[in-house]
C-alpha cells in the first residue's frame, strides 16, 4: 500500500484528500495515516493540511522499492523491481532470478555493491548511497553473437537518460563506458547465458556515479560523478525510470532489425574520440589508427596507417585515445 499511497500523491499536482485515497484503496482513514506517517520517518517531506488532505513535498535521496515502483512507468523494463539495501553484485542477483525464470525486464538495484564487478575479473567501485547500481534481464530473440550489440544500445539509453534528468551532455567511450569531459561516469557489464544457437538471457549491468564528491586514489584521475560535473544532486530514481524509458525505445529498435543499423548514426554522434587517433590494445598486440565509429554489428571502424581498416570486435580489447583515456 505504501508504494500505491506514493504513486498517488507522485502523480497529484496539488493535494489528496485522505478520503479520495480511502476510496481508491479501499482502506481505513487510520490505515492511510500510518503510511503517511511511515513515509515521512523514511525521509518524504508531506504537507498534511486540514480539509484538503495530503501534498508530496519533497522526496529523500534513497532507493527503495516503493520510490522504483512509483517513478518507473514503462511498458516493460522495469515492471519487476528487486531492490537491496546491500548484495555482493546486482549482476549476480539479476543472473540467479534469471535462472530461476524470472520475465524479461527485470530490474535489479542496489544501494551499495560489496563486490561491484567490471570486465575482466575488474572491480567496480560502489559506494552506498551516492551513485546508481543496476542490473537488467533481458530474452532477445536473437543469436547469441548478437547479445554483445546491447552493451552498445545500453550505452545509448543512459547517455540520454543522462541528458534527460540532469542536462550533462556524456560521449560514449566505446563499447561500454559513458564519459563527461574526459572522465567516466559510467561503467556498463553485459553478461550473457545461451547455447549454441539460441539466448538464454542477458544481464545488463550500469553503473552511474551520480552523487560522489571523491573517488579512491587508483581511480581519481578517470572518475567522475554527475554530481562533480555539474554542481547539481541527482534525483537517482528519476535517472533510473529514464534509463528504462529510454532503453524500451532502443532495444525495440535494435530488435527491430536484429542489429544496430537503426541507431548507428545516433551512437556514431555519441562516440568520444570519432575521427581522432586511438590505440587498439589486444592480446595479439597493439596499433594505432583513425576511429571511424562504429558499424551495423556495434564494431569499431579503425583505419590503420597502411591503409587498412580494422573492425575491432569488443571484448578482449581495449581502446585508448592516443593522449589519455579518451
Ligand atoms: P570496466 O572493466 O570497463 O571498468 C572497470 C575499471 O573502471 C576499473 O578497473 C577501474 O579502473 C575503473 N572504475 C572502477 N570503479 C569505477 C567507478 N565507480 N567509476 C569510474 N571508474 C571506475 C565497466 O567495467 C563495467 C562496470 C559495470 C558496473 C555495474 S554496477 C551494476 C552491475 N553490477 C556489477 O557488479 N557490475 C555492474
Amino acid at each position: 500500500m505504501k508504494g500505491e499511497i506514493l504513486k498517488i500523491l507522485r502523480e497529484t499536482d496539488g493535494y489528496v484528500s485522505g478520503q479520495d485515497l480511502c476510496d481508491r484503496l479501499e482502506v481505513s482513514r487510520t490505515a492511510v495515516w500510518k503510511v503517511i506517517r511511515q513515509l515521512e520517518q523514511e525521509g518524504y517531506g508531506i504537507d498534511a493540511v486540514r480539509n484538503r488532505g495530503y501534498r508530496l513535498a519533497s522526496c529523500p535521496d534513497r532507493l527503495t522499492k516503493e520510490e522504483l515502483d512509483a517513478c518507473i512507468r514503462g511498458n516493460w523494463a522495469g515492471k519487476t523491481v528487486y531492490h537491496y539495501e546491500e548484495t555482493g553484485s546486482t549482476n549476480d542477483r539479476a543472473k540467479e532470478l534469471a535462472a530461476a525464470g524470472c520475465p524479461h525486464g527485470t530490474l535489479v538495484t542496489a544501494e551499495e555493491q560489496t563486490a561491484g564487478r567490471g570486465r575482466r575479473g575488474r572491480s567496480w567501485s560502489s559506494p552506498s548511497g551516492t551513485a546508481v547500481y543496476m542490473s537488467l534481464v533481458l530474452r532477445p530473440k536473437l543469436p547469441p553473437a548478437s547479445a554483445s550489440m546491447v552493451t552498445l544500445v545500453a550505452a545509448l539509453a543512459v547517455s540520454a537518460a543522462v541528458k534527460k534528468v540532469t542536462g550533462a551532455e556524456s560521449r560514449i567511450k566505446w563499447p561500454n563506458d559513458l564519459v563527461v569531459g574526459n572522465k567516466k561516469i559510467c561503467g556498463i557489464l553485459t553478461e550473457m547465458s545461451a547455447e549454441l544457437d539460441c539466448i538464454h538471457y542477458v544481464v545488463i549491468g550500469i553503473g552511474i556515479n551520480t552523487g560522489q564528491k571523491e573517488f579512491p586514489e587508483e581511480i581519481s584521475s578517470t572518475a567522475t560523478s554527475l554530481f562533480l560535473e555539474t554542481g547539481k544532486p541527482v534525483n537517482r530514481c528519476r535517472l533510473v525510470a529514464a534509463v528504462m524509458e529510454e532503453l524500451e525505445g532502443y532495444y525495440e529498435s535494435y530488435c527491430r532489425a536484429g542489429d544496430l543499423s537503426l541507431l548507428k548514426e545516433e551512437y556514431n554522434r555519441e562516440l568520444a574520440g570519432a575521427g581522432g587517433e586511438v590505440r587498439v590494445l589486444s592480446p595479439a598486440g597493439e596499433y594505432t589508427g583513425v576511429s571511424r565509429g562504429i558499424d551495423e554489428e556495434g564494431r569499431l571502424l579503425v583505419d590503420r596507417a597502411d591503409g587498412t581498416r580494422e573492425c575491432v570486435v569488443s571484448g578482449e580489447v581495449s581502446v585508448r585515445g592516443l593522449y589519455g583515456y579518451v
